[in-house]
């Protein structure tokens, strides 16, 4: 199945800790990388004022993990990284999301499928279909027709910054 993550952070050394997660989550089998967008600097969306803006990214894989493992492997790199889970959508130093995982839909609270509002994210959607220029969010439609009714001027192509596939 495919999967597609969307990486971001907004404390600390911020593109260290992206390419860190990257080489963490692909560090164990039943994940296969398939690529890797661009890196986006946003402006924070929702939470307390005055935050840093973030380093956003999103990794497209192959899997044959069941979502639920998917998500554990996710929070355990999150964890490694030091994140510790304050106030929603506080700042974080890594964030790793679960947007999608094949055509599995699903609304329990705990994993969502796809993303509840990956749909509505240009910091999802943009790095996204740099990534994968075919992307479709399941049951929303294709995300490049998905982006075109939203406002990018809070993504930045952060053109200097490239990250690398995981070293294997
Ligand atoms: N993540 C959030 C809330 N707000 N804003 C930006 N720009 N990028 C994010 O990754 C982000 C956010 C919740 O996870
Ligand atoms: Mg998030
Ligand atoms: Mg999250």
């Amino acid at each position: 199945m495919k999967a597609v993550l969307a990486l971001g952070g907004n404390l600390g050394r911020r593109f260290e800790t992206l390419q860190g997660a990257i080489d963490t989550l692909f560090d164990a089998p039943g994940l296969e990388f398939v690529s890797v967008s661009p890196v986006y600097e946003t402006d924070p969306v929702g939470g307390p004022g005055g935050q840093r803006p973030y380093l956003n990214a999103v990794v497209v894989a192959e899997t044959t993990l069941a979502p639920r493992t998917l998500l554990e492997r996710a929070q355990s790199v999150e964890n490694a990284f030091g994140r510790v889970r304050q106030e929603r959508w506080g700042p974080r130093t890594l964030d790793i999301d679960l947007i999608m995982v094949g055509e599995t839909v699903s609304d329990d609270p705990e994993l969502t499928l796809p993303h509840p509002l990956a749909h509505e994210r240009a910091f999802v959607l943009v790095p996204w279909a740099a990534a994968d220029p075919d992307g479709e969010v399941p049951g929303r439609g294709r995300v490049a027709d998905l982006l075109a009714g939203l406002d990018r001027r809070g993504v930045r192509l952060r053109g200097d910054l490239k990250l690398q596939r995981p070293d294997d």
